[in-house]
């Protein structure tokens, strides 16, 4: 299978010998960066992610300030919601917030069928970002898992709460299962979609998995993001599972048919290389408010990730989940440069 060209990122995840550790950040491309906010400044955050040329141009702006070995296409896991009829607003400091809910049976049923001619606008950015980078650095595309796309359609916003979601999980499970199929099916399409416009890496992300119960869990989140990795398997692209709140489901989440497990700081390296193995890509996995530290620190802090997963074969360095708007570039730098050096003396 060609899956792409020679950066450093996808030699350790084909197994290649490589020089040092490839890192790459969560919400890299967003509001901590000073360029971000000049745009920011000029656009809604959905003409940005609905423009291919904005959206390219976010996108490489941590490739060109801190020297990651991989892009993220800027966008939104709401895309897809979006392409099935639902209406979505970021409202600062909130988030996404849906204007209408799904709170029915009625709602579930008749949700819009995906509509892939409204995304034109993301395979366009990855067309535009795969060519940009002229084959230096490998695309990664993205995808929110069904569990976590649910919860945001039913619950309408990030309510701690979460108790539609709830009330569906237990009180109508059947119904619940609907929406997740068809949310499934939609993600399925995409990432294929988007793997054909020249993403190299997908990651699942299921953010939101860590406020369910343990049979809850497998029931509805394992089992739908396992199925867009079986669909996903014969892609000419890697594919990353990230979820948060779930290392005690690790045993579980080693056979989700994934080529890497994202890892939160809820684990240590050395306990999910216990559980997961060896020959497993592994990412992660540094708390993200290590970077409200000291420089020193910061370094200090990656050395310690770096010699935890120094028995994984395969390790991509990411932090446990994204960066936050208020965290100092110097110091989010200093996490890429420190990854940078200090692998090279790990691995020699
Ligand atoms: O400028 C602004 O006001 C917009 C802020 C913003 C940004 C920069 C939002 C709204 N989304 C994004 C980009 C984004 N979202 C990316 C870009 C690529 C990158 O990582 O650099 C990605 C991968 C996402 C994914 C995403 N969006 C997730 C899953 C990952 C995660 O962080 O848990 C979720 C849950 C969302 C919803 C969302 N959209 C925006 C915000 C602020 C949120 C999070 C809401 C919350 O945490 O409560």
């Amino acid at each position: 299978m060609n899956k792409g060209q020679n950066s450093l990122f996808l030699k350790v995840l084909r197994g290649e010998p490589a020089e040092r550790t490839p890192v790459w950040i969560m919400r890299q491309a967003g509001r901590y960066l000073p360029e971000y906010q000049e745009i920011r400044k000029k656009y809604s955050f959905s003409t940005m992610y609905k423009t291919p040329e904005i959206a390219v141009e976010i996108s490489l702006q941590p490739v060109t300030r801190l020297g990651v070995d991989a892009a993220i296409i800027f966008s939104d896991i709401m895309v897809i919601p979006e392409a099935m009829g639902m209406k979505v607003e970021f409202i600062d400091g909130k988030g996404p917030v849906f204007d209408k809910p799904i709170s029915s049976e009625y709602d579930i049923k008749n949700l819009g069928e995906y509509d892939r001619n409204e995304l034109d606008y993301v395979f366009d950015a990855v067309k535009m970002l795969r060519s940009e980078l002229n084959e230096t650095l490998p695309v990664i595309g993205f995808c929110g898992a069904p569990f976590t796309l649910a919860k945001y359609m039913i619950d309408g916003s990030n309510t701690k709460a979460n108790r539609g979601i709830k009330e569906l999980r237990f009180g109508r499970p059947e119904l619940l299962h609907i929406l997740l199929e068809k949310i499934t099916n939609a993600c399925i399409s995409y990432c294929k979609e988007k793997i054909s416009a020249g993403a190299q890496v997908i990651q699942l992300f299921d953010s939101s998995a860590g406020i369910l119960d343990s049979e809850g869990y497998y029931e509805f989140a394992y089992s739908y993001s396992r199925k867009i990795f079986e669909e996903l398997r014969d892609e000419p692209a890697f594919t990353i599972y990230f979820s948060r709140n779930t290392s005690q489901w690790l045993p579980k989440i080693k056979d989700i048919r994934a080529d890497v497990i994202s890892l939160d700081w809820s684990v240590s390296p050395q306990e999910a290389i216990r559980i997961l193995g060896s020959e497993i890509a592994l990412q992660g996995n540094l708390d993200p408010s290590a970077l409200y530290s000291s420089t020193s620190d910061v370094r200090r802090l990656v050395r310690e990730m770096l010699k935890g997963f120094s028995g994984a074969k395969k390790y991509i360095a990411n932090l446990g989940h994204g960066l936050m708007p208020d965290m100092a570039v110097e110091n989010v730098q200093e996490f890429v440069n420190s990854v940078k050096t200090e692998s090279k003396n790990i691995l020699s």
